[in-house]
């Protein structure tokens, strides 16, 4: 029967009135696409789009981006201080004159009782540059607790730390544009469709273009593998041993870039002796690929005119996170892969500013990318933030997955979490709540209330989130991207600057110091700091990120002659990719080969615990779901805890499609619906982490020993059986927090 197309409805899209379009940079991931939100006559944002000139998105937005209007009058958010005696009691509001006069007096009292790093704080990716450069001179220049970091620790420490031991310095080298270059794409542990949908889109772009391999490296059969040439489904917490072998075949056969090798890299001789161990037929007994594949891959990838690499999580979070890093950063150098258009190692980070706080927060060091370890940089920020160089530790304190054991041992005090959700994001959940519980003060600064953590605090600050205040955040391809304030913070919440600065005030040393009020000024500041440095943003101000829709850095002032006299003018339009000219961070200017065994030190699937547990992600949710699990369209794509199980691992356990299960590991248990797929190989299930009771009940996340982070993905379980009906009611228990 023919089709009637005059009799077909066209479908009507409301008219949301929109009257003013506002410019800004989206709150969710690290790709940074800059939107803009539609506000109503009475100011109230009704419509998101992209933005058309941006360079990143090009008027593209994924589902989380397009329904984050919807994120302002979100449920659950923060309206007022609330403050108790303890966790016992329940919360009275009060007022932020008392709430930060309090706050003040505990933090006081606990350090003078307990010295002063018994006070920590842990902060977040996820609040504007401007506000981690000004929680950074609080702690370092006022609290001067060495207890102090990020959730980052959870997320891009491993990539800091590879880079630092390959290139002398943090900052991703490469950018999107990438893409339109290069010959060959290495893809490890990244399902860049779901978590960086945008990202996934530039690289559609560029091969729909000009064709080139895409092979992508991880151990289920992800949306990104789907759609690679090839896919290596390398055994869990392997892609050392995977890394080391490609090398091998490089240069067994000749194919590294010898003059890139003898002018820019120190170190050949130990690495390439380590790398003889590695031959395709060795490694493949561990990592699970064939041998022919290794050297196929390898000789793509080594005789590509230019070859880039991307990774994320698959690789950062595990036990060899850091040493996975710089060895992608070997395989680069070998090829002189890094530096020139497509030729890149690029790690693709997580959250909108996880960038921002790797920058300028000073977590793991001084604002600016400076060490506490280095004199002279101890005495330029001294001198600049006026305080005491001698205030300054020695060198780093502990940092996120280190506090937690500190608090067990009676250590650490008093703890102030800004943005971010331990109780639900951190390994060993049962672990978590026992530390949180023990706390004598605990303060947690989120934008909403309802935030699993909040459970267990004695103070809560209702913050400001994303668009209720204005500043930067920096992206995957160190672009400064602006985000506009574009509503006024909710109720009597408060930006998290404003906080920083206002409990700064209660201290007197920070009467020496200078706590901006407005975000532009703190930019001011920290162009200043930047001047020289890699990351220079001295040639940036907010007006021009807004018009030109994000910058590179670095991006340094220029001279330019007016009259014989000389100014300082902007003008520098950014950088695309760092090391063009060959010479890295380190004093000799050469970067690291490094000498990388592989130790097989994961929690193995065994008889008790037959099953590989990974976890991650789904494209609808965000983390642990404050902000998705609030907004209609994000859970009714996404609306319940489930896990990924082979139909035929399913068969000999007799479970069905859509049945709950009960998953035991050495830690605790959790029960989860199964979706049966052939996305996970028979002795793997996969689970997204963004349920609270959830996976995180039943991860250990091991340590790496360079950057601290935790193995989320390496662990192992058992699957039992469990009362369907009970099942059901505790789910729904589950989800309705
Ligand atoms: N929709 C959405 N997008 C997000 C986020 C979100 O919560 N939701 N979060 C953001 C953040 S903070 C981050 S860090 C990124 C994370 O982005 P991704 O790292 O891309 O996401 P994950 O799902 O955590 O993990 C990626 C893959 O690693 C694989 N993997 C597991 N073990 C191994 C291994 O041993 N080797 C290899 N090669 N791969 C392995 C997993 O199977 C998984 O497919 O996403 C960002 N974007
Ligand atoms: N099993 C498993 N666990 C994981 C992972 C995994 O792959 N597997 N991934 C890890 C990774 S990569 C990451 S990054 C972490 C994320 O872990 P978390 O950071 O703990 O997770 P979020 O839910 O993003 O928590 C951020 C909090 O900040 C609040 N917030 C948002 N914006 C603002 C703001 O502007 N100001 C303030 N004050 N608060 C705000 C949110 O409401 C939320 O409560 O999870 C880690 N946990
Ligand atoms: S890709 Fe990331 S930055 Fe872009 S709209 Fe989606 S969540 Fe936002
Ligand atoms: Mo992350």
């Amino acid at each position: 029967m023919l089709f009637n197309r005059k009799k077909r409805n066209p479908i009507k899209i409301a008219d949301k009135k929109v009257v003013q379009w506002k410019y800004t940079t989206c709150g969710y991931c690290s790709t940074g696409c800059s939107l803009d939100i539609g506000l109503n006559a009475e100011g109230k944002p009704v419509a998101t789009r992209g933005t058309a000139g941006a360079d990143v998105n090009r008027g593209k937005l994924c589902i989380k981006g397009i329904y984050e209007h919807e994120l302002f009058e979100s449920a659950g958010r923060g309206a007022q201080p609330l403050a108790r005696k303890s966790i016992s009691d329940e919360f009275e509001s009060t007022s932020w004159d008392s709430a930060l006069n309090s706050m003040a007096g505990e933090i006081q009292s606990i350090q003078k009782q307990y010295g002063r790093d018994s006070f920590a704080v842990v902060s977040t990716g996820q609040i504007m540059t401007e506000e981690f450069y000004t929680l950074g001179k609080l702690v370092r220049g006022v609290l001067g607790t060495n207890n102090y970091d990020g959730n980052t620790t959870l997320c891009m420490a491993s990539a800091v730390s590879g880079y630092k031991r390959s290139f002398g310095s943090d900052g991703p080298p490469g950018c999107y544009d990438d893409f339109d270059h290069t010959e060959c794409l290495l893809a490890f542990g990244s399902n860049l469709p779901e978590q960086h949908p945008i990202i996934f889109w530039r690289l559609k772009e560029a091969l729909e273009k000009r064709k080139f391999p895409v092979i992508v490296i991880d151990p289920r059969v992800t949306m990104f593998a789907q759609f690679a040439d090839i896919h290596l489904p390398v055994t869990p917490g392997t892609d050392l041993v995977l890394l080391n072998s490609l090398a091998h075949v490089i240069l067994d056969e000749g194919l590294e870039d010898s003059t890139y090798l003898k002018n820019n890299t120190n170190g050949y001789d130990e690495f390439s002796k380590l790398i003889e161990q590695y031959d395709p037929e060795s490694a493949s007994k561990i990592c699970g690929i064939k041998a022919e594949t290794i050297r196929e891959v390898a000789r793509i990838f080594a005789n590509a005119g230019s070859a880039m690499s991307i990774w994320t999580m698959g690789i950062n979070q595990s036990t060899h996170g850091s040493d996975g890093v710089a060895a992608i950063n070997n395989l680069s150098l070998i090829t002189g892969n890094i530096g020139k258009p497509g030729g890149t190692s690029l790690s693709i980070t997580g959250q909108c500013n996880a960038m921002g706080t790797r920058e300028w927060s000073s977590c793991s060091g001084l604002p600016g990318y400076r060490q506490l370890e280095n004199q002279d940089h101890r005495k330029e920020v001294a001198d600049f933030w006026g305080v005491n160089e001698e205030f300054f530790p020695a060198q780093r304190g502990l940092t996120m997955t280190d506090i937690f054991p500190a608090i067990e041992a009676g250590k650490v005090k008093g703890l102030w979490l800004v943005a971010t959700n331990p109780m639900t994001s951190m390994p060993d959940s049962a672990r978590i709540r026992k530390c949180l519980s023990s706390l004598d003060f605990l303060v947690v600064q989120d934008a909403y209330r309802d935030v699993e953590t909040n459970q267990y605090a004695h103070l809560y600050l209702p913050a400001a989130v994303w668009a209720e205040k204005e500043g930067c955040f920096t992206n995957t391809e160190r672009r400064v991207n602006l985000v506009r304030q574009v509503c006024k913070p909710h109720l009597n919440s408060r930006p998290d600057h404003w906080i920083f600065s206002n409990l700064a005030k209660r201290f007197k040393a920070s009467e020496s110091m200078s706590f901006p009020e407005s975000t532009a000024d703190m930019f001011d500041e920290m162009r200043e700091l930047s001047k020289g440095r890699l990351l220079d943003i001295s040639g940036i101000t907010h007006d021009r990120l807004e018009q030109e829709k994000g910058i590179q850095w670095p991006c340094s002032e220029v001279d330019v002659e007016d009259g014989g006299v000389t100014n300082s003018a902007l003008g520098n339009a950014g950088s695309p990719r760092l090391y063009t000219d060959g010479k890295f961070q380190f004093a000799d200017g050469k970067a690291k080969l490094l000498a990388l065994p592989f130790e097989n030190d994961n929690e193995l699937p065994c008889e008790e615990f037959p099953f590989w547990l990974n976890s991650g992600r789904v494209v609808e949710h965000f983390h642990t779901r404050t902000k998705t699990g609030k907004i209609g369209n994000m859970n009714k794509f996404s609306p319940t805890p489930y896990m990924e199980l082979n139909p035929d691992a399913a068969e000999k356990l007799g479970v069905k499609q859509s049945q709950y299960v009960r998953l035991v590991s050495r830690r605790g248990d959790a029960v989860v619906m199964a979706q049966l797929t052939h996305r996970v190989a028979e002795d793997m299930v996969f689970i997204p982490f963004h349920f609270h009771d959830c996976v995180n009940r039943l991860t250990l996340g091991l340590l790496d020993p360079y950057s601290r982070q935790p193995a989320y993905k390496q662990n192992s379980v058992r699957i039992e059986s469990i009362d369907q009906k009970l099942a059901a009611k505790l789910n729904v228990e589950m989800r309705s927090f």
